[in-house]
């Protein structure tokens, strides 16, 4: 037996939402940086995953793919609690939601202009565990390929400004919740990790504000920043 590791990147919006549930049941995980250039290398071990977060129990089985992660820890290390919270069915189809409509606007929120583009990869090369030279090849070479190949596609497609769209998918989010603190009710379900991590990727970089301007959704993420250990 061993200790449980993360091996994650500290801007991957996958990996925040793993480390949220880790966090909020106080389990002892090494946190693992990875270079953000070398991924594949880095989680070799993966078999071909290629991909953080992965998961590594104390038994030394990986595990990946976030949301199959969140799931796998809910299991083990705290009965189910979290999936159990609201019925299953709801719980599925939402945390799907999450993994369609949230990652898919995160992207554009971070690179979806030259400037947010640039801010965001400067930010990045000092926030990750890049070398010497990866870091200033991420930094300026990194903002181009982001804006020009993957978020301008995506915001021309989608046709809303990056900040309307998380704007749309946070009250479709908050409505949910029904009145209640969380989508869970009275407490938070998987899902309610599931939007928090997509959300809280956001926070290291000045494009948060953006978000903090959506009075329920930052309530409501306040109330999960105070959960946490
Ligand atoms: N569906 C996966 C996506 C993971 C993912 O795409 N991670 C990115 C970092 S944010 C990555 O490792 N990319 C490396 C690659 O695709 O080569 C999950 O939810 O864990």
């Amino acid at each position: 037996m061993s200790k449980a590791t993360l091996h994650m990147l500290h801007t991957c919006p996958f990996c925040w939402k793993v480390r949220g549930l880790i966090e909020y049941l106080d389990l002892d995980v090494d946190l693992i940086a990875v270079n953000g250039l070398k991924i594949k290398k880095a989680v070799s071990f993966t078999d071909g995953w290629g991909k953080v977060p992965v998961f590594t129990d104390e038994t030394g089985t990986h595990h990946v793919d976030s949301t199959l992660i969140m799931k796998f820890i809910d299991e083990h290390y705290n009965e189910n609690k979290l999936l159990n919270v609201s019925a299953q069915e709801r719980t599925s189809k939402w945390l799907d939601w999450s993994d369609q409509k949230m990652s898919k606007a995160t992207v554009p929120i971070l690179y979806g202009t030259l400037g947010s583009a640039f801010k965001t990869t400067t930010r990045i090369s000092k926030l990750e565990e890049f070398g010497f030279i990866s870091k200033r090849l991420y930094a300026w070479a990194g903002f181009p390929i982001m804006w020009g190949i993957i978020a301008k596609k995506r915001v021309k497609k989608d046709g809303r400004k990056p900040k309307q769209l998380w704007h749309d998918l946070l009250t479709e989010f908050t409505d949910e919740h029904q009145g209640k603190d969380f989508f869970g009710g009275s407490g938070p379900s998987l899902v309610d990790f599931s939007v928090f991590g997509y959300m809280r990727s956001i926070s290291p970089f000045p494009q948060f504000a953006m978000l903090e301007d959506h009075k329920n959704g930052i309530a409501w993420y306040n109330r999960m920043n105070d959960l946490l250990n």
